[in-house]
Formats: C-alpha cells, sequence, structure tokens
C-alpha cells in the first residue's frame, strides 16, 4: 500500500498569505518528525513548518520567493510505517507573543493522498514553530528563521554579524557556515587582520546638560549601512586616487541627447555614461572586477559587469545593483536607473536588486562637493566618487580655455589592487570620459 502523504500548510492565524523565505529540505531527503520543512513569513513573524511525522521526501512543492496560504501544498512524503498518523507536535506551546494578534495555530496534517487524487483540505489544527521578534521592521532585529537561529546557537555565532543572502536579508544557514568558515580562516586578530584596535569605550555623554535635544530613533537601514560601512573601513586597506577629467565634449554630447530621451520618458544624467565608462574599465582591468575569496586565499574573478550606484533615500543609504551594463545602452541604463532609485526611496527595492555588484559609484554630483573617499561596498574591490563637475580654465599649452571639469574619486583594496594600477584605472575612466566615442573601441 502506497505510503505517500502529503504535507500542506496549516492554519497560520490570520494572514491570508505568507512569504515562503526558505524550502529547508529537498527531495530525498530523511526527516524526522518536528524536523522544519520550510520557513514562512509574514509581516508579523517567522515560522518554520515542521513535519508531522517521520519519513522520505519525494517531491517538493514550494520554492523560496513563492506566496503560500493555508491549504497550500508543501510537500509529499513517504511516511515511515509507523506514522499512520500526524504526531502531536511538541511545538503546540511554541507560538509566540509575535503572533499574538492571530489565532494560535494549529500542527500541519498529513493527508494520504492516492495517485490521481485531490486530498481534502487540511483538517486537523497545526502549530508552525514562531519565533516572535524576528522581524527587523520592528526592532530591528536579525531575520532568520528559527531553525537557522537554533544553528548559530548551536556554533556559538551572533546572528547580528551575520551577512543575510536571503529574502529581506534573512540569515540562512548556508551564510552561518560561511560566516564560521571566514572567521576560522582570518588570521588571529579577527576582521581587523591581527590589529588589535584597543579602542576606549565610547563614553555615554548626557546632552541635556547642554540644551534641548531630540532623541529619534535610527532607521533599519542607517543601522544595516552603519554596521557595514564600519567593518568595511576597518576591514580593508583604503586608498583613494583623485583625478580630474573633461566632460566638455561629453556634455555637449548628453545635453544634445535631452530632448530625445525626454521623449522616451527618461531624465539622461551623467551617472548612464560613468556606469558605462566603468564597465569598459573593469574589462580593461579586470582586477576591478574581483573579490577576494572567503579565506583571502585567491581572487574571484568576476565576469559579469553589474555596476552599483549609491542612492540617497530619506531613510538612508541603499546600494542598487544595474545588470550587465556592458549589453545596455545609455537610456535603457537611465531608465533602469530611474525605475531603481524611484523603488529605493520608495523602499520597494528588494534585496536581490541591491547583491551581485562589480563595483559600485556614488555621486554627489547632483549635490555638491569636490572630491571625497568613498568606503568601500566590500566584497567589491572598487568604488568610484564623483563630484559636482565645474567650469575651470584649462592651459591647453597656449593659453587658458574653459573646459567643464569633473573630480573623480576612485577608492580601492589595497589588498587586491595596487597604486599603479589604481592611477592606470582613473586615467582610463579621464580618456573615455573626454571622449566618449573611445567606449565603442
Ligand atoms: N556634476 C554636475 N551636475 C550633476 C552631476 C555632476 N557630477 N551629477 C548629476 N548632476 C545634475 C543632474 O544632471 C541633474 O541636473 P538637472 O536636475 O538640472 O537635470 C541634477 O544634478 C540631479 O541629478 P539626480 O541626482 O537626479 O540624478 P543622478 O543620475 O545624477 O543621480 C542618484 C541619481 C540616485 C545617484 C542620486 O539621486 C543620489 O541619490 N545621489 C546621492 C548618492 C549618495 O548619497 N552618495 C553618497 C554615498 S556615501 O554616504
Amino acid at each position: 500500500m502506497s505510503n505517500i502523504k502529503e504535507v500542506r500548510v496549516p492554519d497560520i492565524g490570520n494572514f491570508p498569505e505568507v512569504d515562503v523565505i526558505e524550502v529547508l529540505v529537498k527531495e530525498g531527503d530523511v526527516v524526522k518528525v518536528e524536523d522544519s520543512l520550510v520557513t514562512l513569513e509574514s509581516d508579523k513573524a517567522t515560522m518554520d513548518i515542521p513535519a508531522p511525522f517521520a519519513g522520505k521526501v519525494k517531491a517538493v512543492r514550494l520554492k523560496a520567493g513563492e506566496k503560500a496560504a493555508e491549504g497550500t501544498l508543501i510537500l509529499t512524503m513517504e511516511a515511515e510505517e509507523s506514522a499512520s498518523a500526524a504526531v502531536p507536535s511538541k511545538a503546540a506551546q511554541a507560538v509566540s507573543d509575535a503572533v499574538a494578534e492571530s489565532k494560535p495555530a494549529p500542527q500541519p496534517v498529513a493527508v494520504s493522498a492516492p495517485p490521481g487524487q485531490t486530498p481534502p483540505a487540511p483538517q486537523s489544527p497545526s502549530v508552525p514553530l514562531v519565533r516572535g521578534g524576528a522581524v527587523a521592521e520592528s526592532g530591528g532585529k536579525v531575520h532568520a528563521s528559527p531553525s537557522v537561529r537554533a544553528f548559530a546557537r548551536e556554533l556559538g555565532v551572533d546572528l547580528s554579524l551575520v551577512n543575510g543572502s536571503g529574502p529581506k536579508r534573512r540569515v540562512l544557514k548556508e551564510d552561518v557556515q560561511a560566516f564560521v568558515k571566514a572567521e576560522l580562516a582570518k588570521p588571529r586578530g579577527g576582521a581587523t587582520g591581527g590589529l588589535s584596535l584597543g579602542l576606549a569605550a565610547m563614553p555615554a555623554v548626557d546632552f541635556t546638560r547642554f540644551g534641548l535635544v531630540e532623541v529619534k530613533p535610527l532607521s533599519k537601514i542607517k543601522k544595516i549601512s552603519g554596521a557595514n560601512l564600519h567593518r568595511n573601513w576597518v576591514a580593508a586597506p583604503h586608498v583613494t586616487q583623485f583625478e580630474e577629467v573633461d566632460i566638455t565634449e561629453l556634455e555637449v554630447f548628453r545635453k544634445g541627447m535631452l530632448d530625445e530621451a525626454g521623449k522616451q520618458g527618461v531624465k539622461l544624467t551623467l551617472l548612464p555614461f560613468l556606469m558605462k565608462a566603468v564597465a569598459a574599465g573593469l574589462k580593461t582591468y579586470p582586477e576591478f572586477n574581483a573579490s577576494l575569496s572567503a579565506d583571502g586565499e585567491s581572487l574571484v574573478m568576476k565576469q559579469y559587469f553589474h555596476i552599483g550606484f549609491a542612492a540617497d533615500t530619506p531613510d538612508g543609504l541603499v546600494v542598487p545593483v544595474i545588470r550587465d551594463v556592458d549589453q545596455k545602452g545609455l537610456l535603457d541604463i537611465a531608465r533602469e536607473l530611474g525605475t531603481l532609485s524611484a523603488k529605493a526611496r520608495e523602499k520597494k527595492i528588494s534585496p536581490a536588486e541591491m547583491q551581485g555588484g562589480s563595483m559600485s559609484i556614488s555621486s554627489l554630483g547632483g549635490i555638491g562637493g569636490t572630491y571625497f573617499t568613498p568606503i568601500l561596498n566590500l566584497p567589491e574591490v572598487a568604488i568610484l566618487g564623483v563630484s559636482r563637475s565645474s567650469m575651470k580654465p584649462v592651459w591647453n599649452g597656449k593659453e587658458f580655455v574653459p573646459r567643464l571639469m569633473l573630480p573623480l574619486s576612485l577608492s580601492y583594496d589595497h589588498r587586491v589592487i595596487d597604486g599603479a594600477l589604481g592611477a592606470r584605472m582613473t586615467s582610463f575612466l579621464s580618456a573615455v570620459l573626454s571622449d566618449v566615442r573611445r567606449l565603442l573601441l
């Protein structure tokens, strides 16, 4: 007799639909009762759906990124002989306060499914393993499923130090594993490469002694980007190479294109030109399109040309990534730039749209300033800072002529790029931006 059973999403409270964040098993896996099968997330809480019986996974029907509702088929399992009925879960008590508003959720249901027949909808109560406080929006805490939290606890890993690669920066089991590997591979002394910083503790200052103050909590973006910027600043030896680039002709060309771009609903700023120039630079100097491997022993040379750009949003800095810049036209890049910046400002940008960059550009040209020293967006090894262009008298060998000059600041990771290469890259950028026809070469 076939012992194939279906496992469906149990009653998950008051949520019509939730996100599937992680699928924790695959076809052929042997699972025990209560082993986590998938992680679901509502805007209130994260929950692991436990196996209602032991057995072997036959087919997984849900994928990360999909939506699920009560009754959605998660997977089919060949149940162990003894597993004739769903075992009531210890997890019944595990429903946390995080779902206090939703009714307590019951145990997932196993329903026998004879081939060709639709099984009945789940009937008995189910209990997802729910942990409150896993939702970063509310308390700025780390996104991770209960199973990943348990795994991290077992290894003694502080999850707030782990970079999440899942949706909404969710920390996955692989992220914890990668973190541990990277930590073990580091020279003694940790992230600072053996350097003991020995910083004095920051004193707690009572500012009210000096006048009226208001305390504003940091936004979630600021907390995340602040921690990353700090780590990147101390982890990589930065050098910043400056260059002043003549963009007089480029600007004439850009202005000549504005009407045509406008008719297509696109705002053509300088940034798409810079992106094309950087992509060409990465092709010419591939070390800039590399990342150090986690153990620091090798370079990962990327064969793609995805360029990130820092976008200023009311909540802080985000870095969306435009893919395959080398294969796209200026107007396509400008259009994508507009769409991604709008999404970033409206907080609609997804983690996937901020990952996988080859190199980043931080343009403050629309705001002002001359030069600055951008901080690397590790594991990228370089970032181009762009400041405001201005007319300057430039000596052409006979006389001073007015030229539109653009200040560039290229920061790079000196562990990967040496000074000569840094200067070659800025000279290359200068050459192609002074005469954009070179981009065609
Ligand atoms: N020199 C002179 N003018 C410039 C310029 C430059 N280097 N770069 C842009 N401009 C002009 C544009 O042409 C535009 O002019 P008009 O309004 O007259 O057409 C104006 O400045 C505003 O440009 P923009 O900001 O709308 O467009 P952009 O493509 O240059 O930049 C984006 C888009 C998303 C990068 C930008 O809006 C932004 O967020 N910049 C801030 C990035 C940042 O915060 N970096 C720091 C990170 S580290 O903390």
